[in-house]
This record gives structure tokens, C-alpha cells and sequence, in this order.
């Protein structure tokens, strides 16, 4: 059984030889990007069964994608290949160096060459339910919700509450270049649906407008687990009282539809008989929140795109492991201090062990 499934788009990658603006990029190396596959090759790589659900043109790039996502040991059977699309790409124009930890928004340049990609052409007719409902989590991040209307009404479509669907975990990943001629609030609203949220203090201030970690829970209330990334200063996490403890939503392995639950038809046929997100899951949702600040380590950053995967990589493993939060959110930091570390959007993780001795240090250790 796959434990999280990741539905987005990827793009073949194109990272500057030496930093700097694109006019003076003499030359790149050639990478793969893409937010949730991000995440579901980082959790193969530490052990866990992902598949990665998307669409790619029917060339170089798109076989490139399947290619190296799936030698990262992600299940790419569900991957659909567009004959008329092409393969979306983008270009990192800077990598600047710096010592802070991030893992918000990403603060290196992009430039997107993605509009019209296969990807964008996803609907919720071309999703079948079997292939996004089948793990125990679904993880989706708001760059699809601006790809197309297709993607948009497919995000809508996925972040219902309703019986039968999985855990459904959601990076809000604000890209302002993709989000110019819409309302980012509509990020607010997807986020809503969701169980399990991410989001950097950075991207809600600047898209949502809100101050800060408390401001971002006030607005966000029904997640029954919500992490507000602070850069350098760690990452604060409410969660609702029993989600956080083994056996709540999440913990090992628990928070599954039924094999055998999803229907072959798109995600728009009907529901089938399987239990509800949230309220009916045992220790979901309890009266009060807890809130936790976990400290990050101090690593030198080489770029920081990628580094907000890795940490919904690194706390989606311990949440499957069923850790306790606090590990979780470790785990979330450990992850992304690799990605910080190398300049693709992609690192080798370090290994279970070496990740649990790290997150077993006591607090002095963490800062
Ligand atoms: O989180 C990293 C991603 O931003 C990068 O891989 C590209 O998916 C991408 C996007 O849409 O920005």
C-alpha cells in the first residue's frame, strides 16, 4: 500500500552555473523541480512508499521527469503523458549564499516557462479517484491551484471534506508569478480543507497579510494540524489536542481510507462508504489547541528552494512513524537543513537513524 501520494506539476530544472541575474548566466546544469514530487522523492529516499501523480508532454523532458522520479524509487505509474502539452521548465536565476535558515517561500528568482504545460491541463476529470485516494495521505501544495482553471477546480475538488478521502496534507507555497491575476486568498480557502498544513510566516505575511504564527492559526483554524515556518527562528505548530498523539490522525499509519476504497472514475464519481476526515478519526479533534515552537539548526545556506519540501518530507515521515510532534517538526528541520545544504531542489536526506539520534539531542543541542 503507498503511504502518501503527491500530486503536481514538475519541471525539468535549469540552475546557474555561478550566481547571478539570467542575462549573465553564462551556462546551467540540468535538474529536476517540482514541489510535491520533491516531497515524494524525498520521502522514498528515507524509506517510505510514494507515488507521484501528474501529466507531462510526450518529450525529452517529460521522459527526463518519469525517469529520475522514478529511480528515486517513486511509483510514477499514474503519470499521464500529453501528446499536444509540453513539459513545463524553469531557470533559478540566483543562488545566493547566506547563513539564514529558510524553509518559507524560497527567496531565489524563478522564471517559469510552464504556461499551457501538460500539467496545467489536469482537471478532475483526468484524476482518478484509485490513484489519489489510495495512500494513507495526499499531499497537494497551492502551486497547482494556479496553474489553470482545470487545476484550480481539481484543488477545489481535492481539499472537500468528505467521506473516503485520505489524510490530506497541503503546502500553501504562495508563488507570487503564478498568483498575479488571482486573489491568493483563495490559498486561505483551499488551505481550509485540508488536515495538515504548511505555510512560511514569510508568504502569509506578504500574500495573506497576517502578522505572524498566531495570526496565521486565528485565520486558519480547522486543520487539525497546522506548521508556520519562521526561517532561522524554527517553525511554531498547533495542532488540535489528540492529533498530535500517536494513534490521532496520522500517527502510525492510521489515518487511511480502506484498500479498495477508491472508485476507478475520475474525482468527481461518487463517494464511496469509507469513514470522514477529522471528527470520527480517533483522538482528532480535541477542545484546545497546543502550540509548539521547535528551534532549527544553523546550517550555511547554498539556496533555499526545495527546503520547504524537505521539511513537509521530514514531518510527514515522523507523522507515519507516528512520532511525537516535537520529533515531527525536528525531523521537518533535519530535512530541510540537507536541502539548504546543496543547490538542486533536491538533497540526499540523512538516514532514519542518524535523523532520530539528531532529533533525540535534548533542547540545549536544538538552541
Ligand atoms: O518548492 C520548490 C519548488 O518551488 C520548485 O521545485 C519549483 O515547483 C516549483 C514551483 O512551482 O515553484
Amino acid at each position: 500500500r503507498v503511504e502518501v501520494v503527491c500530486l503536481g506539476e514538475s519541471m525539468v530544472t535549469f540552475v546557474p552555473s555561478r550566481p547571478g541575474p539570467l542575462a549573465d548566466v553564462p551556462s546551467f546544469h540540468r535538474a529536476i523541480g517540482g514541489a510535491e514530487s520533491n516531497v515524494a522523492c524525498t520521502l522514498a529516499r528515507a524509506g517510505h512508499r510514494t507515488r507521484w501523480v501528474s501529466r507531462v508532454g510526450a518529450d525529452g523532458f517529460g521522459d527526463h521527469l518519469v525517469d529520475t522520479i522514478a529511480a528515486a524509487g517513486v511509483d510514477v505509474g499514474a503519470v499521464q503523458r500529453d501528446p499536444h502539452r509540453p513539459t513545463g521548465v524553469y531557470f533559478r536565476t540566483a543562488q545566493e549564499r547566506s547563513t539564514t535558515l529558510s524553509g518559507g517561500s524560497g527567496r531565489a528568482e524563478v522564471v517559469y516557462y510552464r504556461k499551457g504545460s501538460a500539467a496545467s491541463a489536469l482537471s478532475p476529470d483526468l484524476v482518478r479517484r484509485q490513484d489519489v485516494w489510495s495512500g494513507d495521505v495526499l499531499h497537494l501544495t497551492g502551486i497547482t491551484g494556479a496553474l489553470s482553471a482545470t487545476c484550480h477546480a481539481l484543488m477545489t475538488r481535492l481539499t472537500h471534506r468528505e467521506p473516503g478521502r485520505p489524510l490530506v496534507s497541503f503546502d500553501v507555497n504562495h508563488r507570487p508569478a503564478l498568483w498575479r491575476d488571482a486573489d491568493p486568498l483563495d490559498l486561505v480557502a483551499l488551505a481550509r480543507g485540508c488536515d495538515l498544513v504548511f505555510v512560511g510566516e514569510d508568504e502569509a505575511q506578504a500574500a495573506f497579510g497576517l502578522p505572524d504564527a498566531d495570526a496565521v492559526r486565528a485565520a486558519l483554524p480547522e486543520p487539525a494540524v497546522l506548521v508556520v515556518k519562521q526561517g532561522a527562528d524554527g517553525a511554531t505548530v498547533f495542532a488540535s489536542e489528540g492529533a498530535l498523539l500517536p494513534g490521532g490522525p496520522g500517527a502510525s499509519g492510521a489515518p487511511g481510507a480502506p484498500e479498495g476504497a477508491a472508485a476507478s472514475q475520475g474525482v468527481d464519481g461518487p463517494v464511496g462508504p469509507d469513514r470522514a476526515v477529522g471528527s470520527d478519526r480517533p483522538g482528532a479533534v480535541g477542545g484546545g489547541d497546543v502550540r509548539l515552537h521547535v528551534p532549527a539548526p544553523v546550517v550555511d545556506v547554498v539556496a533555499h528552494v526545495g527546503a520547504g519540501d524537505a521539511f513537509a518530507a521530514g514531518f510527514l515521515s515522523a507523522t507515519l512513524r507516528g512520532l511525537p510532534l516535537r520529533d515531527r517538526m525536528r525531523h521537518g528541520h533535519l530535512l530541510a537543513a540537507a536541502a539548504l545544504t546543496v543547490p538542486d531542489d533536491l538533497a540526499v536526506p540523512p538516514g532514519r537513524e542518524r535523523c532520530d539520534a539528531l532529533a533525540a539531542l535534548d533542547d540545549a543541542a536544538w538552541g
